[in-house]
């Protein structure tokens, strides 16, 4: 549980944790390293690794190229069972219980979990809730499940709790990457109030003062990846660490 209780301390110590998205289909080539270097200097707590697709390369390849570039937490974010890889420092272990696809609720982890205890990686046992965010995402198309109405906070908030009762250990509120809209503060609260397990949000996520409004509402991890994958945006990294980092700010 290494990764999972380095996660909690971050969000002790400083209100909440930032992690970015790396997608190895669309994350940076030949900068990747240079970004890295950048969200470490810039406050950011760790990263986050998946795609949907992995079009081009190799999965367990761009872990290593990523675990050689910083000592931060490196987290797979799972597009599929073939990104099980031994060099990470843990995985979401992702139930899609807003769906009711059974293959994203427990039969792709039937196919993970030898391999999960066999490359020793940690699983984070974590409830996957999609909300509907505007347009079709790639999260609702390839889970081929439907999302929860971003106006229905209840939903999300009785789905976040069984899954807690479920015995998972996070609730990520996913609007998909490159959303309309991120969830809705009103949803985030719902969850954040009926649940005692931490709350990541992401999906959409393109300003400071969205990714702060998120923690205010009770988010602990926010989640960010498509923004950054444009180099003119990178200064403004630090930006986001500090509008996610509340307690900081508050003590400095
Ligand atoms: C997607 O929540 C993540 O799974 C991040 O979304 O790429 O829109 O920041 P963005």
């Amino acid at each position: 549980m290494k990764t999972y209780e380095n996660l909690l301390n971050t969000v002790s110590r400083k209100g909440a944790a930032y992690l970015i998205l790396l997608d190895p289909d669309t994350t940076l080539n030949d900068k990747l390293t240079g970004f890295i270097k950048h969200c470490e200097n810039s406050g950011v707590d760790g990263f986050l690794v998946g795609g949907s697709l992995m079009i081009d390369g190799d999965f367990g390849d761009f872990i290593e190229r990523v675990k050689a570039s910083t000592s931060l937490p490196v987290i797979i974010f799972p597009g599929s069972v073939n990104q099980v890889c031994s060099s990470a420092d843990a995985i979401l272990f992702i139930s899609v219980v807003s769906g009711r696809n059974p293959e994203h609720l427990i039969g792709k982890h039937v196919l993970a979990a030898p391999m999960i205890k066999k490359y020793k990686l940690e699983p984070i046992s974590t409830g996957y809730i999609i909300v509907e965010s505007g347009s079709l995402t790639t999260a609702e198309y390839i889970s081929g499940s439907m999302p929860v109405p971003r106006n229905k906070p209840g939903i999300a908030a009785a789905t976040a709790l069984a899954a807690e009762y479920l015995g998972m250990k996070l609730i990520y509120l996913e609007a998909g990457s490159g959303a309309d809209n991120p969830v809705t503060n009103a949803m985030v609260k719902a969850v954040a109030n009926t649940c005692s397990i931490p709350v990541i949000v992401g999906g959409g996520i393109c300003d400071p003062q969205t990714a702060k409004e998120k923690v205010q509402s009770g988010a602990k991890i926010i989640v960010t990846g498509n923004f950054f994958e444009d180099e003119k945006n990178w200064h403004l990294i630090k930006d986001f660490a500090d509008a996610v980092h509340i307690k900081s700010a508050v003590t400095v």
